[in-house]
Order: structure tokens, then sequence, then C-alpha cells
């Protein structure tokens, strides 16, 4: 299977709100076990299809220890947030190397579709709460560093700007093409 590349911060394709799925078909399946194969391989507990340019409401989340435990997420809404917060440290496949404490609602409950197109439930709890709430941002185009103060984010910024110009992060500009015409 092809690994999905993951966009950087401050890439503006990471802004892009997400398309809710129409129907559940044999494309949205390929986009899961691809985004699936990608967040294994990235090592990342999660990964929205924002985060690899499909701008559709699909997410992936396995905070397991041993790997074993998918969780999928199409279509996802908070149906009701707890008035109790917690913080934690997150990380963010799209911004690699920066992690900071994010506080957010503690337990959630939210809606999503099954593989049949139905709606479903799911109510979460510590760290997957915390990882469903920042993959639902990531479908609205927002990021973890958008909580933190100006000064730190313009910081995380500049240095990713600075790691991809010295080539020490893959970028996701097209390859050339240097086929010459002759
Ligand atoms: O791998 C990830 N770890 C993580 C840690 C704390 C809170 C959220 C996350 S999600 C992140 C993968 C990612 O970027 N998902 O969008
Ligand atoms: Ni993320």
């Amino acid at each position: 299977m092809e690994k999905l590349e993951v966009l950087h911060f401050p890439d503006q394709r990471l802004r892009t709100k997400a398309k809710k799925v129409n129907k559940v078909d044999q494309n949205i399946k390929n986009i899961i076990d691809q985004m699936f194969f990608t967040m294994y391989e990235e090592k990342g507990i999660g990964l929205a299809a924002t985060q690899v340019n499909i701008h559709k409401r699909i997410i992936v989340i396995d905070i397991s220890e041993n790997k074993d435990e998918k969780i999928f997420l199409i279509n996802p809404e908070i149906i009701s947030l707890s008035n109790e917060m917690d913080s934690m440290e997150e990380g963010c496949l799209s911004v690699p190397g920066f992690y900071e404490t994010v506080s957010r609602p503690k337990s959630i409950k939210v809606s999503t579709l099954n593989l049949k197109g139905e709606e479903t439930q799911l109510e979460a709890d510590g760290l997957l709460a915390t990882c469903i709430q920042h993959e639902i941002d990531h479908l609205d185009g927002k990021l973890f560093v958008d909580y933190l103060s100006n000064l730190k984010r313009d910081r995380i910024e500049k240095k990713i700007i600075k790691l991809k110009k010295d080539g020490m992060l893959k970028s996701r500009k097209a390859t050339p093409n240097y086929k010459s015409a002759i």
C-alpha cells in the first residue's frame, strides 16, 4: 500500500474545511485503509483526512498499546461536551517535533457513520476524547497550535519553515519533471 504524504503547518491546505461524506462506498473504505496505513507508518495515534489533502470528513484513530484497535469516524459530530476540562500534552503529525499542553473538555459524546452508512454514537474520555477533538478540529481547518499564544505559534512556524528549507522535513511540493522536450 502507498503511504499518503502528510501536510505540514503552515501549509494553507490544512485550513480547508472538509466536506461531509455523502455515501459510504468502496472509495471511502479505500481512503480509510490508506489513512490507517499512513497513520501506523508515521507512528501517530490519529489522522484526519485533511492532513493527507483529502477534504472529506473522515478520521482514523488507534490509541491502543498494541496498535490493534482501529477506530474510524465518518462525518463525526460532537453531540455533547463535559464542562470539566482536561489538559494534555498534544503533538501533531502536521506539526512534527512540537508538543504543547492544550486544555479541552474531558469527555464527549460523538455521532458517526458506520460502514453501512448508519448513524451510531460513541462516548469517550481521557486520551480518546482529546484525540477525537484534535482530529475534528483538523476537519474544520484548525490545528492545536491555534490554542497557543501568537508568540509560541509564530516561533513554531518559523522553526518548521527553517527545517523545510534545510531539507530536514519532506516538502509536499510536486517533483519537477526534468524530462527534456528534445
Ligand atoms: O500522534 C498524535 N498524538 C497526539 C497526542 C496528543 C493529542 C493528540 C494527538 S493526535 C497526533 C496525530 C495527529 O496529528 N493527528 O491529527
Ligand atoms: Ni494532528
